[in-house]
């Protein structure tokens, strides 16, 4: 493995550590787990497998750092400097963070630094501008029961949530972090991090830059491990909330954990998203975007347009054309700046997306494109496009988490906008049109937290993500991520 950045030969080269309550320690037990190169499958590091003692340290800090006031009665313009700084020290580090994404995701290094970093930035300083703009409102009670000529002054705060669990997947660790720490930050509330335990490694170096930055010990917290460790977060009564992104499976398991003292909980999870191509659409433009649509990141977001929907008129030269492009994606490290399909992040992975290969195959539908491992090193598979599958089949109806997508040929409006809604997901859509009518009525009917029309995975930290059905719990991003993490409280003042 080469690694070019001095600063990320540094991190790797030193013993990796959590950061509880301002300090760098190691496991509580000493254990430790590997973190891979998907490229290659080499161990990167030996991270800290953080457990319930761990967990129990980190929550202990956070509720700490939350009740001493340092963080939340911080002047509002002072908490919005040091999110600020934040974004610039990974602005500053941008390269270095861009190279260890990659090594330990397997994503390709310059979309990381143009992608992944630039936006984790920009959700920074998007909400470094909300601790000045926080407001309640006055009010006006009638108090029907008190006598008619009491006056009252009645207004609300928002106050922060309190200890805030951040569970957080691989697909985009770095990007994740900031969606979850920026709002939670910005609010007054303090944290404990777990990132996934595929791709620790990102959220400990930005870790060392937000206390460059200037956040207090123990207002951010990071503890790595597994499942276990995340369970020990959700279940924790000293937690007062508990955001989530992963798999729906999880997600249900979180719900269930935050029970014992009904922590909040925001949720955001897989996704089956719809592509619909109408007949009028600009096609050229319209293969592009939804190659783009199931392949970005090697078809590992949950947003991925994976069914997508071509009107019978255009079907062929749809199909012609995107098996033409899909066939010529070069499939390498995200070390090499030509590679667009990057490995998949870990073996577990290729094993489960290489399943739903050879079940879309099994159940009868056709491979047009793609449909198989590359090498026997890496994790690698081709960019796959299915076609002449029916509704029931497992590639149809379930996330696979890879480059692949099932093209279905359809009639009309109301048949699409039928099948397209047929999942239990609802978490993203694209549509392909010239018609301003149709886009509108179109994005209406669909029922999904996020609609692109004629673009896709066209993400902006103003504005709201997140799911409907069982996409979800909340929004993240814009205002509304500043919902998940404040609650309201009402004033009322017999004058
Ligand atoms: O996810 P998990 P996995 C989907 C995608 C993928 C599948 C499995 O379809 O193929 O999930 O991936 C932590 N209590 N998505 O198994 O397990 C875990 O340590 C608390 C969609 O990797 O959901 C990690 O930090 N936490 C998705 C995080 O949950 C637990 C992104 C996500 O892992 C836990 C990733 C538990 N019981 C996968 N078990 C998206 N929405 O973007 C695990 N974790």
């Amino acid at each position: 493995m080469t690694i070019s950045s001095p600063r990320v030969k540094e991190f790797l080269n030193s013993p990796v550590r959590m950061l509880v309550d301002g300090a760098w320690v190691p496991a509580a037990s000493g254990r430790t787990f590997d973190t891979h190169d998907p490229a290659t499958g080499e161990v990167l590091a030996a991270v800290p497998l953080g457990d319930v003692e761990d967990v129990d340290r980190a929550v202990a800090a956070a509720r700490r750092a939350f009740d001493d006031g340092a963080w939340v009665r911080m002047r509002p313009n002072a908490r919005e400097r040091i999110i600020w700084k934040i974004a610039d020290l990974i602005e500053e580090h941008a390269a270095d963070l861009a190279e260890l994404e990659s090594l330990d995701n397997g994503k390709s290094a310059g979309i990381a630094q143009v992608a992944d970093v630039r936006f984790a930035a920009e959700c920074f300083r998007y909400y470094a501008g909300w601790p000045t703009k926080l407001t309640g409102t006055t009010n006006a009670p009638s108090m029907l029961l008190a006598d008619p000529g009491q006056d009252f002054h009645a207004y609300t705060r928002r106050e922060p949530v309190g200890v805030c669990g951040q569970i957080i997947p691989w697909n985009f660790p770095l990007l994740m972090a900031a969606w979850k720490l920026g709002p939670a930050l910005a609010t007054g509330n303090t944290v404990v991090l777990k990132p996934a335990e595929q791709t620790p490694l990102t959220a400990l170096y930005l870790g060392q830059l937000l206390l460059e930055a200037g956040v207090p010990a123990g207002v951010v917290n990071i503890v790595t491990g597994a499942g276990e460790t995340g369970a020990a977060i959700s279940a924790h009564d000293d937690v007062d909330k508990v955001a989530f992104t992963g798999s729906t499976e999880v997600g249900k398991k979180i719900v269930e954990a935050a029970q014992g003292n009904l922590k909040k909980v925001s949720l955001e999870l897989g996704g089956k998203s719809p592509n619909i191509v109408f007949a009028d659409a600009d096609i050229p433009a319209a293969v592009a975007g939804t190659i783009m649509g199931f392949t970005f990141n090697s078809g590992q977001a949950c947003e991925s347009g994976t069914r997508v929907f071509v009107h019978e008129d255009v079907y062929d030269e749809f199909t012609a054309a995107l098996a033409e492009a899909v066939e010529q994606l070069k499939v390498g490290p995200g070390s090499d700046p030509e590679s667009v399909i990057t490995p998949l992040v870990s073996q577990e992975q290729l094993d489960r997306v290489a399943g739903y290969l050879a079940a879309g195959k099994a159940d009868g539908a056709r491979v047009l494109v793609g449909g198989e491992r590359v090498g026997d090193s890496g994790y690698y598979v081709q960019a796959t496009v299915f076609v002449d599958a029916t509704p029931d089949m497992s590639i149809v109806r379930e996330e696979i988490f890879g480059p692949v997508a099932v093209a279905i040929r359809f009639s009309d409006e109301d048949e699409v906008v039928a099948a397209a809604n047929d999942t239990i997901y609802g978490l993203a859509a694209g549509l392909w049109t010239k018609d301003l009518s149709r886009a509108h009525r179109v994005a209406g009917r669909l029922k999904a937290g996020q609609v692109w029309v004629n673009t896709f995975h066209a993400f902006d930290a103003g504005l709201p993500f997140g799911g409907y059905k069982q996409s979800g719990w909340g929004r993240e991003l814009g205002a509304e991520a500043l919902d998940l993490y404040t609650q309201v409280k009402a004033v009322n003042i017999a004058l």
